[in-house]
């Protein structure tokens, strides 16, 4: 008896997995990834799956200090809205975000941004 397919038949599972289960992804944001802009008023990370709201957040980092954002999800649960609590100061900011989705798999991310 050969391992070989038994081999083959685990790699074929393990793709059709990845393919059957859909993973958050941000589809969009405002500011754009790299983007340079005026400070914004709102940050905002659009998602390809809905989210659920209780472990799904960001944090907004200027260099190794938290900038302070209010977070909450879209009533259409597929948006991270942050509202900074004073207005951002001029420098790049990471936006460092994790999301649970209904099938209850964690994903994270970041991008920067720019406030000019
Ligand atoms: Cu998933």
């Amino acid at each position: 008896m050969s391992l070989r397919p038994a081999l083959a038949l685990a790699a074929v599972a393990v793709l059709a997995a990845g393919q059957a289960s859909a993973h958050a992804k941000v589809v969009s944001s405002s500011p754009a990834e790299n983007a340079t802009v005026a400070a914004p008023p709102q940050i905002t990370l659009r998602f390809n799956e809905k989210l659920q709201p209780k472990f799904s957040s960001f944090e907004l980092m200027a260099g190794t200090t938290v900038a302070p954002v209010k977070v909450t999800v879209s009533q259409d649960k597929l948006s991270l809205v942050g509202t900074p609590t004073r207005p951002l100061a001029a420098g790049t900011y990471e936006v460092k975000w994790h999301a649970v989705t209904a099938d209850t798999h964690r994903m994270q991310g970041a991008y920067t941004f720019t406030v000019r």
